[in-house]
């Protein structure tokens, strides 16, 4: 008999990795509340390789008529108010260099900002006194022009995304570069991406990225007793 050591409690995180241009592969994301909102926080790690010259959709919320809240990134990012639809520039802002990506929104107001790895951009105004629809469908990987489907292969996303969570309400600035650096809390109470449901369609790759070990656990190791 010897004793193997082995060391637990790694923490780790879902990614998604779209490999290819398609219009079949998405990923849907289920709420955990109903998605009638007046303000929010959401909040991603995303990497592409995809030419600035198309839109690429980072996120749909849609219910039966309306895109209730998508977020593209696109070449030249002009905001757009029909919907709630917030367009990023492309480059160089998003890459093929993980990067953390927040919008926040609150309807009081209208103050839309984005943050790019902690760095806050300027204040814009959508939708003042508006609420977000609930009933609709979320989805990761392609823009749905009805319901769920009718989905076009040259704005759908191709590269890695994951880390995606979102609140009810729009969190501080320090929380925001908290959670860019790396802080798991405060977890988000509309999508928690640790435990949130999500359904595979298609060609996407769910891998596990192994994040950290906490310090208290660090030396902590595990005898087992095994024949060998
Ligand atoms: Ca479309």
């Amino acid at each position: 008999k010897m004793r193997l050591p082995v060391i637990l409690f790694l923490i780790t995180a879902l990614t998604l990795v779209f490999p290819t241009e398609s219009c079949t592969s998405f990923v849907e994301m289920i709420p955990q509340k109903p998605m009638n909102l007046t303000a929010f926080t959401l909040c991603m790690r995303v990497a592409t390789e995809l030419s600035s010259q198309r839109e690429i959709i980072l996120f749909a919320y849609r219910t039966g008529n309306y895109d209730e809240l998508n977020v593209w990134g696109e070449l030249d990012g002009r905001g757009k108010c029909v919907s709630l639809t917030i367009r990023i520039k492309i480059l160089p802002e998003l890459r093929a260099l993980i990067t953390h990506l927040c919008v926040t929104w609150d309807s009081t107001s209208g103050l839309a900002v984005l943050f790019l790895d902690g760095k806050r951009s300027l204040s814009k105004i959508y939708k003042k006194d508006h609420t977000v629809s609930p009933g609709g469908r979320v989805i990761l990987g392609q823009d749905p022009d009805i319901y769920l489907g009718d989905f076009d292969k040259h704005q759908n996303f191709v590269g890695e995304i994951c880390d995606v969570n979102m609140w009810d309400v729009v969190l501080p600035d320090s929380v925001i570069q908290g959670i860019f650096a790396g802080q798991r809390e405060p977890r988000g109470n509309v999508f928690d991406w640790d435990s949130t449901e999500l359904r595979i369609n298609g060609d996407v790759e769910v891998a596990i990225r192994e994040l950290y070990t906490p310090v208290w656990a660090q030396n902590v190791v595990i005898n087992i007793e095994a024949d060998v």
